[in-house]
Formats: structure tokens, C-alpha cells, sequence
């Protein structure tokens, strides 16, 4: 009995641990959120505040979801007084900073919905960070409200 009891909290600091060290080479990501859009608009965005809490630089390889054909990271870039959308191939998060994901700057572009997300809906990201670790995301179909488009 007392020998289980220090198995299984010997397995629990094991699992604490493990837990802490994984959290520190991941983002921590929060105010995730993307605004609904007409049914008939075949491209969302979705915004995050990202922060790297690691003492490295994480990149983020590549960004999927289940939900949408494609998904890019997208930078807003003036050209001759014309706004326009660069992929940006990869993100970087340097070592203790954090990058708001925000409309007219850095965004996630979701291309090809598989289905129609509405107020209240969650849709999933799943991102590859180069140090090997996958991390998903959930993030939360909100109306747009103009009054306050940035959360
Ligand atoms: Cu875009």
C-alpha cells in the first residue's frame, strides 16, 4: 500500500515535471478569436496574442486546420500607396516577446472553410513549431463588432 502510494506519487512529479518542461517550449497563446463573416466570403481571419515565455526563438513551420483547405500567415504590406497580403512562410516569436496577430498586420488567413463557422462556433488550428512540438489551438467565431475590431 505505502509502496503504491510512492509509485504513483513518484509517477505524479514525474508528470508535473514533463508538463513543465513541455510548457516552456511552447507558446502560450490567448485572445484567440476569429470575426464571422457572411456565409458566402470563402476566406476567414482569425487573430491571437502569441507569446513566446521560452528563454529560444520558436518558429512556427507550418499552421493547418481540419476546417479549412488552407491556412497562411499573412502580413499587410503598403505597395505604392496600395495595401496588400504577403504570405509570410514561417513566424517567429524571438525568446520572451509576444506578437498580437491583429487586423491591417501580421493574421491568420483561413482559405477554403469546409464548413460555415457562426457566432459561437470553434474552429482549430494546429501549428508546427520548428523545435518539433505540435501545438492546436481553439479559436472562438465572433461576431464582428466595428466599435472594437481589434478583441
Ligand atoms: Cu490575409
Amino acid at each position: 500500500m505505502i509502496n503504491n502510494t510512492r509509485k504513483l506519487l513518484l509517477t505524479l512529479c514525474l508528470l508535473l515535471m514533463a508538463g513543465a518542461i513541455q510548457a516552456n517550449d511552447k507558446l502560450s497563446i490567448s485572445r484567440a478569436y476569429s470575426p464571422e463573416a457572411p456565409p458566402v466570403v470563402k476566406v476567414l481571419a482569425a487573430y491571437a496574442v502569441i507569446e513566446n515565455k521560452s528563454a529560444k526563438d520558436i518558429t512556427i513551420v507550418s499552421i493547418h486546420s481540419p476546417d479549412f483547405s488552407k491556412v497562411e500567415f499573412h502580413r499587410m504590406e503598403s505597395k505604392n500607396g496600395m495595401m496588400s497580403m504577403v504570405e509570410q512562410k514561417q513566424l517567429t516569436i524571438p525568446a520572451g516577446k509576444v506578437i498580437s496577430l491583429q487586423p491591417g498586420e501580421i493574421h491568420i488567413m483561413l482559405i477554403g472553410p469546409r464548413k460555415i463557422f457562426r457566432d459561437g462556433d470553434t474552429l482549430q488550428l494546429s501549428l508546427e513549431l520548428d523545435n518539433g512540438q505540435q501545438q492546436t489551438v481553439s479559436v472562438p467565431v465572433r461576431k464582428h463588432d466595428l466599435d472594437n475590431s481589434f478583441f
